[in-house]
């Protein structure tokens, strides 16, 4: 009997077959200095989003600072398993939860444990979407429920997000609830063709097939793709067209990527997503601080497009902000102290996040908060690396051409006859960053914008024209514009173009930098689209064609010693697809045969217009 209560001893009472995942679990954190609540939040339709609440202990009249993101609402609320607020929020957040806010992020529609179908950056109810259901009323219907059912809160919201989690913002700005005080869209996804993720000016981007692999694969993370070459020029070389190398994965099944495939040029299916357009169309009521790195690698474009919509409606000058930093995308959520080669005065993201976010943040969310007295315009000029506080954008005053003169010079005096030409070949295309390119290797991807443009200045496919070292500082603000007079031998081409700085033979406090080529504002043009981004056109073989297109806003100051570069290019591979040089109705499903080699003519009298800030 002793032996057989020893077997079975009284107390058991857990069966040894109970399963040992329960259904609901979570960790019990001590002394943890905040309290962390999982919801459900029930939307007009009946979908309901998963919404991750992170409120400081004995939080009272607290603000809410809220972001919709498809990036894994847990996860965002998760930086580290730790009892501490600080380290659970993102390092972005720091400066908010230290001042007692309360953090709030939901899984948008269809992704990770929100309900629901998932469209890509779901376009709004309207010629796109006929439900009763989009960002805007997303937003909308949480921010209600938020102020209702948070009793630590104030009842004032303002929403935050970088990239996608910008989009989100922007989106909720189209009808924004009255308890939504303040918004900071960073590195929003504003116009996909224009300039943003899907294509710059035509020219699709292929990093984004893993993207979407990644995004719409599965609903809470789709797998990266087995590409078995170690370098993805190799690989997207070989594949020939992007749909071939899509089919090759299975991508071509999944929605978005049919969506990408049948709009290649600025249709309505994109003008009606542009939202820029959208917010232009409607009232300015929430005071807005769009942020951008100044060389954001992946949404470049829409937050100086949002910037310029909204300005015309500010007319008491207190509700538009635009604040540049010397960051790559989504930076300004990071450290800040340097990028790549380039050193800066010190974390200019802390600086901003801790000296002009959180102001701004209290001055509409806290209650009794001081007026922040915000600049219109923050923006770090680079070159000579400082902030500058400016009372709008773009300051420029003059537009200044700098032409492409004969024997690699470029030069601001009259321009020239004649031309520069070179052979674009499509088997051998220029590529964005030296080979071996591992698209996902972030260390490579995320400072991609300031790497040394060295690499490719002497390429036989690529033109070089620079300035002798500068006697005087030359000091732009706005957005460079190319004018190209350009010839091509094919009947379609795409036009790069580099405005860059070229440091002084020797830089004695950072030798590395002697020489260095850094890109100021570079961009691509698909030529097709030359007179019209939505009905493309062939281009006449050995006729010269004007192309006109804007590259990046800079503010950058030329320094004296240093030269002023223009590169000129028609691949930027595999960042960019190849255009076939030969014209063929979608470059998507160009044929191996119709890739050609062409012979491209720059002629003299082409420049780059800057816009030139006057200095004493
Ligand atoms: N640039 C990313 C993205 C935004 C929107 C659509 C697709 C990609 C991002 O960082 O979220």
């Amino acid at each position: 009997a002793a032996l057989l209560a020893f077997s079975f001893p009284a107390f058991a009472q857990t069966p040894a077959m109970a399963p040992d995942i329960p259904a609901k679990f979570d960790i019990a954190i001590p002394n943890a200095d905040y309290i962390k609540r999982d919801v459900m939040i029930p939307m007009r339709d009946g979908v309901k989003l998963h919404t991750v609440i992170v409120v400081p202990k004995g939080a009272q009249h607290a603000p809410i600072v809220l972001t919709r993101t498809p990036y894994n609402a847990s996860g965002r609320a998760n930086r580290n398993a730790s009892p501490s607020i600080l380290a659970t929020v993102g390092q972005g957040d720091e400066t908010m939860v230290s001042e007692g806010y309360i953090r709030v992020f939901q899984d948008v529609r269809g992704k990770y444990g929100s309900e629901g179908d998932y469209v890509m950056t779901r376009p709004l109810i309207g010629p796109l979407n006929a439900s009763r259901t989009d960002h805007s009323t997303d937003a909308w219907d949480t921010i209600d429920w938020l102020v209702k059912n948070i009793p630590e809160s104030n009842g004032k919201v303002g929403m935050i997000g970088s990239s996608y989690e910008g989009f989100t913002v922007l989106m909720a700005l189209v009808d924004p609830h009255p308890a939504l005080k303040v918004a900071v869209p960073m590195s929003p996804m504003v116009d996909g063709w224009r300039g943003d993720d899907w294509f710059h000016n035509g020219a699709f981007r292929m990093p984004n097939l893993a993207y979407i692999a990644r995004q719409t694969g599965a609903k809470s993370g789709g797998k990266d793709m087995a590409t078995g070459v170690y370098d993805d020029y190799e690989g997207m070389l070989r594949a020939g067209s992007v749909s071939n190398y899509a089919a090759r994965f299975g991508l071509d099944q999944l929605n978005f990527t049919k969506k990408l495939f049948e709009h290649p040029a600025y249709d309505s299916y994109w003008q009606h997503q542009a939202l820029d357009k959208i917010l232009a169309r409607r009232a300015l009521k929430v005071p807005t601080m769009t942020v951008v790195g100044y060389w954001d690698q992946e949404d470049i474009y829409g937050a100086y497009a949002v910037y310029e919509a909204l300005e015309p409606k500010d007319s008491a000058n207190d509700k538009n902000y635009l604040v540049v930093g010397p960051w790559r995308h989504s930076g300004v959520n990071y450290e800040g102290s340097s990028l790549g080669a380039l050193k800066f005065t010190g974390d200019t993201a802390l600086e901003f996040r801790r000296d002009f976010m959180q102001p701004f943040l209290d001055q509409y969310l806290k209650d009794g908060a001081p007026v922040a007295n915000t600049p219109p315009v923050l923006f770090y000029q680079t070159g000579i690396n400082r902030w500058q506080k400016l009372p709008q954008w773009p300051v420029a005053q003059a537009a200044k051409p700098i032409y492409l003169q004969a024997g690699s010079k470029l030069g601001f005096d009259a321009p020239q006859e004649g031309y520069d030409e070179y052979v674009s070949d499509p088997a051998k295309p220029v590529p964005f960053v030296p080979r071996p390119v591992r698209m996902g290797d972030g260390n490579v991807w995320r400072p991609w914008l300031v790497s040394d443009q060295r690499s490719f200045s002497d390429r036989p496919d690529v033109l070089t024209y620079v300035t002798e070292p500068l006697k005087t500082k030359v000091q732009i603000a706005g957005q460079p514009m190319v004018n190209l007079f350009a010839a091509t031998t094919g009947t379609d081409a795409d036009w790069v173009v580099k405005l860059i700085d070229v440091y002084p033979d020797e830089v004695p406090s950072q030798p590395e930098l002697g020489g260095y080529q850094l890109g100021i504002a570079m961009d691509i043009f698909r030529g097709r689209y030359r007179n019209s981004l939505e009905m493309p056109s062939a281009i006449p073989a050995n006729l010269v064609e004007r192309y006109r297109f804007a590259l990046p806003n800079a503010n950058h100051v030329f320094m004296p010693g240093h030269r002023i570069m223009v590169q000129v290019q028609s691949s930027w591979f595999p960042l960019y697809d190849r255009n076939p040089q030969t014209y063929v109705p979608n470059i998507f499903y160009a044929k191996p045969s119709d890739y050609q080699k062409a012979t491209l003519k720059v002629y003299h009298n082409s420049a780059v217009e800057l816009p030139i800030v006057e200095t004493k």
